[in-house]
């Protein structure tokens, strides 16, 4: 078979099935940096893993829909498409005649696959609004606590986290570059949408051969490429704030600081500046203070703010770095000592947020609106914050606050979800599966048997990308692309657009949902209404058929140079900001006016309840770090070869220093046992001086694993981080995820571990 063009969320590629029905994938020829994770779509069609058949949980296809523990603990029976959706269809006329359609939670949170039409979340909104409406959820797992507390800082979001200053920019002006959480370089090959070019490894390396003097703030050390020859101040987690609030003290107390910058594009340094010398509460937040906290000698302190006032300066921090309890106040610390330094909206200084969180940031592609579907306007207006699940389900009729108001939680009597997998994503996994037995019913459309389809009662199998036609693209992407398909669907699997047809038909709303067309008349309308825009505005679009064939458009007009918020620099009266003061909020009466202990009006340490410096750590001295894999996006095909080869006896990879494994019996390839008080995992240890001692990583998604019930099912023998984080949110204000970190102790596992068994489907009885 020739080869057919496609995209995913990691690069663009050219793709064929092997007669072994193996893909052989082809990075796109113009990417200069293709992803290593490629190689995990070679599996990719026929894991054992994937869902063969529409399945029931059998305790619901008994006894019908209710609470049930048992979800998560029974096996399925396979029925056909047609008895699936009868029943699923006579099911969501029952809740919506008894119990209203905001008793419908779907917000379906996650990634899903590229693709702009088949996307699963847009198809399902689309569905559920034109059904009546549902319950949403509000912002990301990603960087809700930004996306919310931006606005209050700089009046949006949007500028921050997609039109930060871009790499070339950073490159020729920048003299130190000081990046809290540092710049991953495995987060930036993947991009919502796609990436047809990977720049920015480039431009990593750009800054290296320029010899940029490089401030690395993490406790991981590779959280920055080695090339750029970094300074590493290896930070005691959680504590990013008291440094960049010691960096802002030595500022003031050296008369550093910008006054002219900070009078005429700030409001509040006054009640900021008493607040970091101490005015009030008498602690001067100086660098004696912030060294007991980060454990960073005080000099180093000192040292780094002189320097960041001398030269060119530019700031970043990581998004993972408000995924932690009070996450809002590394966010608001790092805008407030920019300001101070006064190089706001200069090319190469100032600050951004996001630089090797994910790969558009920084990056030079277009900033273009792609065809997309449209969901419609949902006429329920009830939402959640999106990592607020679990406490909704459990807690209907609870107030809760969010950004200054008050909520209550809906009760909830059916859940949807595609394109995602709330059993990787959210915390506490041992809550979740409590929280999971309340609704009546729990639908899951995916192509795999994740943690998420096993804990509900109709699982309906989704198609692959590759099984489907669509185009696709991410944000600063170059290319629209074309997905041709590359096999036909395995076994029943259908798209997630075919499935809701039909659930719309037996519904009676199949006309509004299909409006008619088939899914390539679809690509081809949404195509051509897009192509018409652009021809209007003067660009040069192939038609949908030459589109199709040539499979690909290259985008007009990529962005190289840019500095964020360089208008509202040259004149801040005519690019004022939409603050209440126009103005930068070093402090915010508003949020202030809220009265949230645990965000107040200004950037401050507020010491969290999972550190090493709490009292916590007396019990679980150890601080894991549950970032993002390298060798998968997420979750996602966590059996394909690159991820596995990854993991350790099978089991995902435990990093710790060696002065900690040393006193704990552990040595390099052992079976450890990772436990806290909310739950334990087993993983396999590699032994790194590459980060801080006190501190494991063990990155998310691999596949929840638990031993059944009637033995330790609060236990996963996979290693997935979320068993043992904290369902709590960053704070008041945002109720934003805070999985980043998490407090545990580590032992040795002796003895024969019990078998990793997610890799295999449940049990599906067949009548
Ligand atoms: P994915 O693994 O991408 O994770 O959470 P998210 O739920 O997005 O899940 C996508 C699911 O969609 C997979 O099960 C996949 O099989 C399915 N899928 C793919 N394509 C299709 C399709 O076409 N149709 C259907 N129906 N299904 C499809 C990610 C979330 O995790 C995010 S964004 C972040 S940033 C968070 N990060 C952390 C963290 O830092 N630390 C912790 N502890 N936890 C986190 N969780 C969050």
């Amino acid at each position: 078979m020739s080869l057919r063009p496609s995209t995913s969320h990691w690069g663009a590629f050219s793709a064929a099935v092997n007669a072994d029905g193996r893909v052989r994938v082809v990075p796109h020829p113009e990417d200069p940096a293709p992803a290593p994770m490629l190689g995990n779509l070679t599996d990719t069609l026929h894991h054992p893993t994937r869902v063969a058949t529409p399945a029931i949980r059998r305790g619901w296809l008994e006894c019908g829909p209710g609470p049930d523990p048992a979800r998560g603990h029974e096996e399925f029976v396979a029925v056909s498409w047609d008895e699936a959706l009868d029943l699923l269809a006579t099911e969501y006329r029952r809740i919506r005649d008894e119990h209203g359609n905001q008793a419908i939670f779907g917000g379906s949170y996650g990634w899903a696959s590229a693709g702009r039409f088949h996307h699963a979340q847009s198809q399902l909104h689309r569905f559920l609004t034109m059904f009546g409406g549902f319950t949403s959820s509000r912002n990301t797992y990603s960087n809700g606590t930004s996306t919310v507390v931006l606005p209050h800082i700089v009046g949006g979001a949007t500028d921050v986290l997609r039109n930060g200053s871009s790499w070339p920019t950073i490159v020729a002006n920048t003299d130190l570059l000081v990046a809290f959480g540092g710049v991953p370089q495995k987060n930036v090959f993947v991009t919502p949408g796609g990436v047809t070019r990977h720049h920015t490894p480039g431009f990593l390396a750009q800054l290296g051969e320029k010899g940029v003097d490089v401030a690395l703030i993490s406790p991981l050390r590779n959280d920055i490429p080695a090339s750029l020859n970094a300074r590493w101040y290896p930070i005691r987690p959680a504590t990013d704030t008291a440094l960049m609030l010691a960096l802002a003290h030595t500022l003031v107390v050296k008369g550093l600081h910008d006054n002219a910058f900070l009078d005429r594009y700030c409001a509040g340094y006054e009640e900021f500046e008493r607040y970091l010398l101490g005015v009030d509460d008498g602690v001067p937040k100086n660098a004696a203070w912030a060294s007991a906290i980060t454990e960073l000698p005080a000099a180093d302190i000192v040292a780094l703010a002189r320097r960041m006032a001398s030269v060119r300066t530019f700031i970043t921090i990581t998004w993972s770095l408000q995924r932690i309890e009070h996450g809002e106040q590394p966010v608001w610390a790092a805008i407030a000592l920019a300001a101070m330094l006064g190089q706001i909206g200069l090319p190469g200084g100032g600050f951004g947020h996001g630089y090797g969180s994910m790969g558009d940031t920084g990056d030079i592609g277009p900033d273009f609106r792609v065809p997309y579907l449209s969901s419609g306007i949902n006429p329920v207006r009830e939402f959640i914050p999106v990592a607020r699940i679990a406490d909704m389900l459990l807690h209907p009729g609870t107030s809760y606050d969010y950004d200054g108001t008050v909520r209550t939680y809906p009760e909830i009597r059916l859940v949807h979800w595609a394109g995602g997998n709330p059993f990787h994503h959210h915390q506490d996994l041992n809550r979740l599966r409590t929280a999971f037995a309340r609704p009546d019913t729990v639908v899951v459309q995916d192509p795999y048997w994740t943690a998420t389809a096993r804990h509900a009662d109709f699982v309906l199998p989704a198609t692959v990308s590759l099984e489907r036609e669509d185009f696709g693209s991410g944000r600063r992407d170059t290319h629209l692309i074309a997905m041709h398909r590359v096999a036909e669907p395995f076994a029943k699997a259908r798209d997630d657009h075919e499935i809701l047809a039909g659930l719309a038909a037996r519904l009676g709303i199949e006309e509004r949902f299909t409006e008619g067309r088939s899914p390539r008349a679809w690509l081809e309308h949404l195509y051509e209404s897009w192509r018409k825009q652009l021809l209007d505005k003067g660009f040069d679009v192939p038609s949908f058929v030459d589109f199709w064939w040539t499979g690909e458009y290259r985008l007009p007009a990529p962005q190289a140079d840019r500095t964020l918020f360089a208008d509202f620099r040259s004149d801040p009266v005519a690019h004022r900001l939409p603050t209440p003061s126009g103005k930068i909020e070093i402090a915010s009466a508003r949020v202030r006016a809220f009265g949230y202990d645990d965000c107040p009006g200004h950037p401050a340490w507020i010491e969290p309840s999972e550190w090493l410096g709490g009292p916590r750590a007396a019990r679980f001295p150890l601080q894991l770090i549950a970032n993002q894999p390298s060798t998968r996006l997420h979750s996602q095909l966590d059996g394909g070869a690159v991820s596995q080869a990854a993991k350790v006896t099978g089991r995902e990879a435990i990093r710790m220093h060696p002065d900690d494994a040393r006193p704990r019996g552990i040595a390099e390839g052992n079976v450890v046992r990772v436990v806290n008080d909310r739950g334990s995992l087993l993983a396999g240890a590699v032994l790194s001086t590459e980060l801080r001692q006190g501190v494991v990583q063990l990155p998310t998604g691999a596949w929840f694993d638990p031993l059944p019930q009637g033995s330790d099912a609060a236990l996963c023998v996979h290693g997935n981080p979320n068993v043992l984080t904290a369902d709590l949110p960053t704070s008041r204000l945002s109720q934003g995820c805070t999985g980043q970190h998490v407090l545990v102790e580590i032992e040795r596992y002796d003895g024969t571990p019990p078998p990793v068994t997610i890799d295999r489907p449940p049990r599906v009885i067949r009548r």
